[in-house]
């Protein structure tokens, strides 16, 4: 993306990703789950980031609810608030990244395209997107929030899954699937850790 007018980028002189991560003994990766509003995205970032610190790991959890009560507490989710919200986002993984941090994107990130949006900013090589899989039944049974009950009564504007559609990895797709129907905590972690450990390890 070039700069805007007037403004002139300066990275040269600051201590680059390298040094951090060498600092740091990991390689910064973006994990971005994304999957319905009660999928377990959340539930399993936290798991993930506790494994990780108890095997020296830095990390940085970004999540929906936190994000959208404060950086994006102005933006809804319309389909433009949507892309906005992840666009955002992403460059502030971006900003971690550079400093060798692991962060754990935790987004509902509805479309492929949003998807798309958020491995362009990061970069192909630095991200891994990682579908938290549970269907539409299942997250409304659970209704951690009760916002799946409220959404049927009419009570939420664009609610995933109902008015507002959510795009599965299509066939073929990098992703990770993780599939929390049918699975303990501790299986989708574990799934999870096998996967995630080479890609921060340091060589
Ligand atoms: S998105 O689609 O990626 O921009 O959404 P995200 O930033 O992850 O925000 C999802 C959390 O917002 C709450 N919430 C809603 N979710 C879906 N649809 C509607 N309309 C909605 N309104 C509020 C909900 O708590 C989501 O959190 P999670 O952790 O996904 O349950």
């Amino acid at each position: 993306m070039p700069a805007p007018e007037n403004i002139h980028t300066e990275f040269h002189r600051m201590l680059d990703r390298g040094a951090k991560e060498a600092q740091l003994k990991q390689r910064g990766h973006v994990f971005w789950f994304y999957g319905l509003s009660g999928s377990g995205k959340s539930t399993l970032a936290n798991a993930l980031e506790r494994k990780l610190a108890e095997q020296g790991y830095v990390t940085k959890i970004l999540d929906g609810d936190n994000i959208r009560s404060r950086l994006n507490a102005d933006l809804g989710f319309s389909d433009e608030d949507r892309q906005e919200n992840i666009r955002r986002i992403a460059e502030v993984a971006r900003l971690f990244l550079d400093s060798g941090i692991v962060v754990i994107a935790s987004f509902i990130t509805p479309k492929r395209e949003l998807r798309a949006n958020a491995l362009e900013i990061v970069g192909t090589e630095d991200f891994t997107p990682v579908y938290i899989e549970a269907s539409f039944e299942t997250c409304a049974e659970r209704d951690v929030k009760g916002l799946y009950a409220k959404a049927a009564a009419g009570g939420v504007k664009d609610f995933t899954g109902k008015d507002s559609s959510f795009e599965a990895p299509e066939e073929g797709a990098p992703d990770w699937t993780i599939t929390t129907d049918g699975q303990s905590e501790e299986q989708c972690l574990e799934q999870l850790l096998e996967k995630v450990l080479p890609l921060i390890q340091l060589s």
